[in-house]
Protein backbone atom coordinates (compact mmCIF):
# COMPACT_ATOMS: atom_id res chain seq x y z
CA UNK A 1 0.00 0.00 0.00
CA UNK A 2 2.72 2.10 0.82
CA UNK A 3 4.73 1.99 -2.17
CA UNK A 4 1.46 2.44 -4.38
CA UNK A 5 0.67 5.54 -2.28
CA UNK A 6 4.42 6.47 -3.10
CA UNK A 7 4.78 7.47 -6.53
CA UNK A 8 1.19 9.65 -7.18
CA UNK A 9 2.45 11.60 -3.88
CA UNK A 10 5.94 12.20 -5.56
CA UNK A 11 4.39 13.44 -8.35
CA UNK A 12 2.32 15.74 -6.35
CA UNK A 13 5.35 17.26 -4.46
CA UNK A 14 7.05 17.76 -8.21
CA UNK A 15 3.93 19.28 -9.53
CA UNK A 16 3.61 21.92 -6.58
CA UNK A 17 7.73 22.61 -7.07
CA UNK A 18 7.02 23.49 -10.50
CA UNK A 19 4.02 25.86 -9.55
CA UNK A 20 6.29 27.31 -6.85
CA UNK A 21 8.73 27.90 -9.52
CA UNK A 22 6.61 29.94 -11.77
CA UNK A 23 5.15 31.99 -9.25
CA UNK A 24 8.64 33.05 -7.60
CA UNK A 25 9.69 34.96 -10.30
CA UNK A 26 5.88 36.45 -10.33
CA UNK A 27 6.67 40.72 -9.20
CA UNK A 28 4.23 41.53 -6.07
CA UNK A 29 2.66 44.59 -5.29
CA UNK A 30 2.14 46.84 -2.18
CA UNK A 31 0.12 50.12 -1.20
CA UNK A 32 2.01 51.87 1.53
CA UNK A 33 0.03 54.87 3.50
CA UNK A 34 2.16 57.55 3.68
CA UNK A 35 0.43 59.64 5.39
CA UNK A 36 3.05 62.81 6.07
CA UNK A 37 3.34 63.96 3.08
CA UNK A 38 2.79 67.78 2.71
CA UNK A 39 2.93 68.86 -1.38
CA UNK A 40 3.46 67.94 -4.99
CA UNK A 41 6.97 67.17 -4.32
CA UNK A 42 6.71 64.70 -1.87
CA UNK A 43 5.62 62.09 -4.10
CA UNK A 44 8.68 62.39 -6.18
CA UNK A 45 10.65 62.15 -3.25
CA UNK A 46 9.39 58.79 -2.52
CA UNK A 47 9.11 57.78 -5.68
CA UNK A 48 12.98 58.34 -6.21
CA UNK A 49 13.77 56.62 -2.54
CA UNK A 50 11.75 53.34 -3.64
CA UNK A 51 13.55 53.51 -7.12
CA UNK A 52 16.72 53.32 -5.75
CA UNK A 53 15.90 49.96 -3.83
CA UNK A 54 16.99 46.57 -6.08
CA UNK A 55 14.18 44.74 -7.12
CA UNK A 56 11.61 47.72 -7.01
CA UNK A 57 9.96 47.24 -10.89
CA UNK A 58 7.71 50.23 -10.36
CA UNK A 59 6.61 52.89 -7.96
CA UNK A 60 3.83 55.16 -7.85
CA UNK A 61 3.67 57.94 -5.38
CA UNK A 62 0.26 60.04 -5.29
CA UNK A 63 -0.39 63.13 -2.49
CA UNK A 64 -3.94 63.06 -3.43
CA UNK A 65 -4.15 59.70 -1.67
CA UNK A 66 -1.13 59.44 0.55
CA UNK A 67 0.01 56.22 -1.00
CA UNK A 68 2.24 54.70 -2.85
CA UNK A 69 2.35 51.86 -5.23
CA UNK A 70 5.52 49.56 -5.77
CA UNK A 71 5.59 46.29 -7.77
CA UNK A 72 8.79 44.23 -6.82
CA UNK A 73 10.33 40.93 -7.41
CA UNK A 74 9.68 39.13 -4.05
CA UNK A 75 13.32 37.64 -4.47
CA UNK A 76 15.07 40.97 -4.50
CA UNK A 77 13.49 43.14 -1.79
CA UNK A 78 10.70 43.10 0.66
CA UNK A 79 8.03 45.26 2.18
CA UNK A 80 10.41 46.11 5.36
CA UNK A 81 12.97 47.43 2.57
CA UNK A 82 10.45 49.65 1.22
CA UNK A 83 9.37 50.68 4.12
CA UNK A 84 12.51 51.72 5.20
CA UNK A 85 13.93 53.57 2.35
CA UNK A 86 11.04 55.79 2.43
CA UNK A 87 11.69 56.30 6.11
CA UNK A 88 14.57 57.40 5.15
CA UNK A 89 13.89 59.85 2.99
CA UNK A 90 11.25 61.03 5.57
CA UNK A 91 8.15 59.28 5.19
CA UNK A 92 7.23 56.67 7.42
CA UNK A 93 5.03 54.11 6.02
CA UNK A 94 2.45 51.52 6.64
CA UNK A 95 0.82 48.51 4.42
CA UNK A 96 -2.45 49.60 3.26
CA UNK A 97 -5.13 47.44 4.64
CU1 LIG B 1 6.26 67.86 -0.17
Amino acid sequence: MLKRMALPFFLLLSLLASINAVYAAEPETVVLDIPNMTCNFCPITIRKALNKVDGVIKAEASFETKTATVSFDPDKTNVEELIKATTNAGYPATIKK
